[in-house]
């Protein structure tokens, strides 16, 4: 078992499939509960979602506390911040639009210890909310047991595909179904689910495996997730929290009406 996670590293390198909710709402109550809902992770949202360092603190908090590995998606460009939520007590960190092999050093340089990478010692808290004192053990294990993902969503992500993968410390690549399809479409429309370029999305997943790196994606629609595992994602985000809460209640309204 990996000695500081909830066994995300593990679980996805054994070639499960891990279905993470996606919480936007920066409340720690709702993710907390969330994270107690079944689901084998929960992913922060920072990028589009209303989350913020605050809320990451206390989120962090709240989803380990069930026993379910934390992920946090940090804004573009925020590798500090990855460092942080790793700190905080991230299993995984999501960055949005790494571009570049540039994009994908700076990346592993912020969330992997030397010699791989530069990330600063202070993993305080996440070593606090899982009981651990002490952090050599911490410092040997988490470049293996923290995962990296890079987020694939352009042309010019996909063009340095290749290179990404092989930068030491990008562990993973998560997919961005909707920018995936503007760039793809030129910025003619925005469809998540555009049959068009499902060939392209299986393609980066299937690179990633050829490389021995993992691949995660966005199911905007949680009736892809199944499709989205045969092309060997690992990671699928399948639950946002406004939809849970929506769906929740027309089922329980539904029932309470007889039908
Ligand atoms: C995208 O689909 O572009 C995403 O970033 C998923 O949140
Ligand atoms: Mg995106």
């Amino acid at each position: 078992m990996a000695a500081y996670g909830y066994e995300l590293a593990g679980a996805l390198r054994a070639g499960k499939t891990v279905l993470t909710a996606w919480s936007a709402q920066p409340e720690a109550g709702l993710v907390g509960m969330i994270a107690g809902a079944g689901f084998d992770a929960v992913t922060m949202d920072m990028q589009h979602g209303g989350h913020h360092e605050a809320s990451i603190w206390d989120g962090v908090a709240a989803v380990l506390l069930r026993r379910v590995p934390a992920i946090v998606r940090v804004p573009v460009g925020r590798f500090d911040m990855a460092s942080r939520a790793l700190d905080f007590g991230a299993d995984a960190v999501i960055a949005p639009m790494i571009n570049s092999v540039e994009d994908a050093r700076a990346l592993a340089a912020f969330t992997k210890y030397p010699p791989l990478g530069e990330r600063s010692w202070g993993p305080t808290r996440g070593l606090a909310l899982r009981g651990v004192e002490g952090g050599n053990a911490y410092l040997h294990s988490a470049n293996a047991d923290t995962l990296c993902f890079a987020m694939i969503e352009t042309r010019a992500a996909l063009d340095a595909l290749d290179d990404i993968l092989d930068v030491d410390g990008i562990d993973a690549v998560f997919v961005g179904p909707a920018d995936f399809s503007i760039a793809w479409t030129g910025g003619q429309g925005v469809d998540a689910t555009l049959d068009d370029m499902m060939d392209a999305v299986a393609d980066v997943a299937a690179r990633a495996k050829a490389k021995g790196k993992l691949a995660g994606i966005f199911a905007v629609d949680p009736a892809m997730a199944p499709r989205y595992a045969q092309m060997g994602f690992g990671l699928i985000a399948a639950g946002f929290d406004a939809a849970i809460v929506n769906r929740g209640a027309q089922a329980v309204l539904s029932a309470a009406r007889g039908g």
